[in-house]
């Protein structure tokens, strides 16, 4: 049977939670990261964007379309509607923590106004955060419920993204940590974090690539 294709570029960001699910799920797929041949394969793609992953006859866009049919197909989406209603909330307030951190890096006076985005910012949005994870009622060792779901996943990809980029913000939030070594505690997942399969952290804003600080991420497995 052809496994599965997983396209996009060679770098973390949006596959990152994709990449970890199929890993966590223990499914072989091909890590297709594109390079020289995107603006060929552009046009091809309905919206001009990657990622994009193929399981046989199925080719499915969009980041969260994506993660949303691993999570039905997987059973990585809770197991009442409260809890697929959280997982959607989770997945929603995490897409806004890419957005916030995506959108500051672009902002031309970014080095300048560092130390005020995290105060101001990024520290109280991870607090906001780490009180709707600690208001899971099974405990914060999940975002929902007592078992892994795909938003865990969106989680650990995005904490560790921002733990990377701005380290003395995060230290402060211990159940976030938490959250994310127990989560690199998982086999499947330890596995990967600690392989040299996973891309590095890179993220852009107008000078190019401005972090690359730890190519490990935050999260140590132990
Ligand atoms: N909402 C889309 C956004 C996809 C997106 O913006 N992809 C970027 C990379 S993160 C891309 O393909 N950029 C290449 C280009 O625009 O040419 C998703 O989540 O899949």
């Amino acid at each position: 049977v052809a496994k599965p294709i997983l396209t996009y570029f060679d770098a973390r960001a949006r596959a990152d939670p994709i990449r970890l699910a199929l890993e966590e799920l223990g499914i072989a797929y091909e890590d297709r990261r594109i390079m020289g041949e995107w603006a060929q394969l552009k046009p091809k793609t309905p919206f001009g964007a990657l990622p994009s992953y193929k399981d046989g006859a199925l080719e499915i866009f969009q980041t969260h379309a994506i993660l949303r049919h691993l999570a039905r197909v997987h059973d990585l989406y809770g197991t009442t509607e409260a809890e697929r209603i959280r997982c959607d909330i989770v997945e929603e307030a995490f897409a806004d923590l890419n957005n916030l951190i995506g959108g500051a890096l672009w902002r031309a006076d970014f080095a300048a106004t560092r130390g005020d985005f995290i105060e101001l910012e990024l520290s109280p949005r991870l607090g906001q955060l780490e009180g709707f994870l600690n208001a899971n009622p099974e405990g914060p060792a999940f975002w929902v419920g007592s078992a892994i779901t795909f938003v865990d996943l969106i989680a650990l990809a995005l904490l560790d993204c921002a733990g990377s980029i701005f380290p003395e913000a995060i230290c402060d939030y211990d159940d976030l940590k938490n959250f994310c070594d127990g989560i690199a505690r998982r086999p499947r997942i330890g596995a990967y974090l600690q392989s040299d399969r996973r891309p590095g952290v890179i993220m852009y804003g107008p000078e190019g690539a401005i972090v690359a600080r730890s190519l490990k991420g935050w999260i140590t497995p132990v």
